[in-house]
């Protein structure tokens, strides 16, 4: 283990994916290393990073340009540059998995968790548009552990054994990773359980906030001469884990992935096929973990219990050849993603109540690219790339009854006709729609001949609509996570967002310092959003839904308009003295409609990171320093609201007890501080300590510890 991590500290330095072993791998790098550029990616290491949370997608906030939405413990949203949810890429070890739960409850870094993950990488800025088929915000990438092969025809058994407990909401997990490998095979097995009562802040409890997941994942590698082959399954179960800036929690997540990766090298180049898949089932309700509905009466309404079912399939597949030329590579490919969704909202006391939510949606891309990386010169380097995807999405009609007790008159009755009158209008819709959406980039380095490389970047990016976007088609909170309260309905015929986007960059670095600025600039066209709903059955339904009690009125609908993303974001690094280093990170997005005057929705507050690693003998720590400025800047079409800066404190520091045995411990918000995150949505659940549809409190102090044992 030790000898690993040595190579994922030099893979980390020459800024190239991790854990590469293999003859192809290295020679990939090494191929990849002759070409002048930047550093692109800003990569984690799970080892070397002390986190508490058991949401990958948290670790995002160490990163530049970073960010997560988060509406739940193990529901973290990707946020990058301002952009978020379904506009970020997400790999989980190549695979992209398209969660079932329509609020993207299971957003992809759920498939993740932390005690499994080796490395969390983010691109910084302009992604190549080999790295996935719809980059237009981000591309992350997280990787499990897999275990290496060993040295010798001798099997050898060897894992980690990892633990850990944190104070702010009795959350403990216990994990063991396990493998059995020689020089051509490895076995390997992963266990997980994760549990947590309700979060603390300085105030009160957000409730509910408990969670409850087990993990089980098996695989095997093969490696012999110039091929490599991979084929890992694992199951996902997350039980009852609160969502309280979400209409419902999560009853259940049960999910079965598959993924499977062959690789042949030859002096000439590298092939590599990818396969996977996953199936999602997933149950959330609105009365078990929260307090049900009620009357004014203060007694559980029977009538408004919900419960939904959602299901997602994915397949993926993507074929690539790296052909080494004169001064850098050639890459051509051809992916494939195809996703299906369902979801059927039901209310457990009324059997005939029912909303077809999302009936059979597809979402297929087939996509093809060919990318370039060379060194025109010593000094300078180019990458350049495009991509063309065919999208094509489709529905089955849709239904509903609202009127389950079959009243002749009344508010069921009216709100039956309204919701099938809503229901016609979508069928009649044009429900099949391609898109044929074309991506392209181009990155220049230039290297002076002192500390620093220049670079500029151009980069044209597409992204179709979601199914939520296109799909809904009755007012409901069914958004992919945007958890702003608002209702929304969908429109079939949106057409697809093309971005523009140019970068400016430069790397100032030698062995005492290195600092990454980037500035960037994008202009997005047929921006999707939502904007005032004109259909007046679906305004008349809300307000029917509003006028009970049990929503917002006046929904959105998701429209084309126009925005645009701008800002900075510095990733820094200075050696005070062989054994301390600063570490800073500050982050600047603005985010805008240019159609109107109006910021967007959730977007990051300015803010920085510094932080003073000490490494010692025998023991590592640092001292954080997080600091959020105002928000201000918000979007009024989502009724978003303000919120104050704030300043954290967070302290952390490692040992090795025994060979092999190292303790961590830390504490978060060290001083307890009372603050509000910006990113973290609005309460709706009923909570003494929290009035509803207010902002979501931030984090009390919080001490963690965490044991990894590495035999
Ligand atoms: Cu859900």
């Amino acid at each position: 283990m030790r000898h690993s991590r040595k190579l994922l500290a030099l893979a980390l330095a020459i800024a190239t994916p991790l854990a590469g072993q293999t003859f192809a791998q290295e020679r990939q790098r090494i191929e990849e290393i002759t070409v002048v550029g930047v550093r692109d990616t800003h990569t984690v290491i799970v080892d070397d990073t002390l986190v508490a949370t058991p949401d990958t997608a948290q670790l995002l906030r160490k990163m530049p340009g970073a960010n997560v939405n988060k509406n739940g413990e193990l529901t973290g949203i990707a946020q990058y540059r301002g952009m978020f949810g379904d506009r970020i890429q997400v790999s989980v070890d190549g695979a992209q998995i398209n969660g079932a739960g329509p609020n993207a409850m299971d957003a992809p870094l759920h498939y993740a968790p932390v005690a499994i993950l080796e490395s969390l990488t983010i691109n910084r800025g302009i992604v190549p548009v080999s790295k996935g088929q719809e980059t237009i915000g981000g591309y992350v990438e997280a990787n499990t552990y897999a275990g290496d092969f060993g040295t010798t025809k001798g099997f050898e058994f060897s894992g980690r054994a990892y633990a850990g407990a944190q104070s702010v909401n009795s959350g403990d997990v216990l994990s063991g990773f396990f493998s059995m490998a020689n020089d051509t095979h490895i076995f390997r097995g992963f266990v997980m359980q994760e549990r947590a009562d309700d979060l603390e802040f300085p105030t009160g409890d957000i409730t509910p906030s408990e969670y409850d997941r087990e993990r089980f994942d098996l695989g095997y590698s093969f490696a012999k001469g110039r091929h490599e082959f991979s084929i890992d399954f694992a199951r996902n179960n997350t039980k009852d884990a609160g969502t309280a800036s979400l209409p419902m929690d999560i009853l259940s997540i049960d999910s079965d992935l598959f993924r499977s990766r062959y690789t042949f090298s030859t002096s000439e180049g590298l092939f590599t096929a990818e396969l996977s898949a996953s199936d999602n089932e997933h149950w959330m309700t609105n009365y078990h973990l929260r307090r049900p509905p009620q009357t004014p009466a203060s007694t559980d309404d029977p009538m408004r219990f919900r419960r939904n079912w959602a299901v997602s399939e994915n397949y993926g597949f993507a074929l690539k050849y790296e052909q080494f030329a004169d001064n850098g590579t050639w890459l051509y490919g051809i992916d494939g993603h195809f996703a299906e969704h369902r979801s059927i909202i039901t209310n457990p006391n009324s059997a005939p109540f029912y909303i077809s939510n999302f009936n059979d949606v597809n979402r297929d891309i087939i996509g093809a690219f060919i990318e370039r990386k060379i060194s025109l010169n010593a000094q300078t380097g180019l990458e350049t790339g495009i991509r063309v995807n065919h999208v094509s999405m489709d529905s089955v009609p849709v239904s509903a009854n609202l009127n389950p007790m079959n009243m002749m008159m009344g508010m069921p009755v009216m709100m039956n006709n309204l919701a099938g009158a809503l229901s016609t209008q979508f069928n009649n819709d044009t429900l099949a729609q391609t898109d044929t959406n074309v991506d392209a980039f181009v990155r220049l380095s230039y290297q002076t001949d002192g500390d620093a490389t220049w670079y500029i970047g151009a980069a044209r990016k597409t992204r179709s609509p979601s199914y939520q976007e296109r799909y809904l088609w009755i007012p409901l909170e069914a958004t992919g996570g945007l958890a702003d309260g608002k209702t929304y309905i969908g429109n079939p015929n949106l057409k697809p967002e093309a971005a523009h986007e140019i970068e400016l960059g430069l790397d100032l670095e030698n062995s005492d310092y290195g600092i990454y600025p980037r500035v960037f600039y994008k202009r997005v066209s047929d921006y999707i959003q939502g904007t005032p709903s004109t259909n007046v059955t679906a305004n008349n339904f809300a307000q029917m839904i509003a006028n009970m009690g049990m929503g917002m009125p006046n929904p959105l609908q998701f429209s084309n308009v126009d925005a645009r993303f701008y800002g900075l974001d510095i990733d820094s690094n200075f050696s005070i003295n062989d054994k301390i280093t600063l570490r800073a990170i500050l982050n600047i997005v603005r985010a805008d409609r240019r159609d109107i005057n109006d910021d967007l929705y959730r977007v990051s507050p300015d803010n920085v990171l510094v932080a003073l690693d000490y490494r010692g003998n025998g023991w590592t720590g640092s001292i954080e320093s997080v600091t959020y400025a105002d928000q201000n800047r918000i979007a009024i079409t989502n009724s978003e609201l303000k919120t104050e800066g704030y300043s954290l404190v967070n302290v952390m520091a490692r040992s090795s007890l025994a060979d092999g045995v190292e303790v961590s411990i830390g504490a978060e918000n060290l001083l307890d501080e009372s603050y509000l995150d910006h990113l973290a949505a609005y309460n709706r659940a009923y909570n003494p300590d929290i009035a509803s549809r207010a902002r979501m409190p931030g984090l009390g102090r919080n001490f963690y510890a965490r044991v990894m044992w590495n035999f």
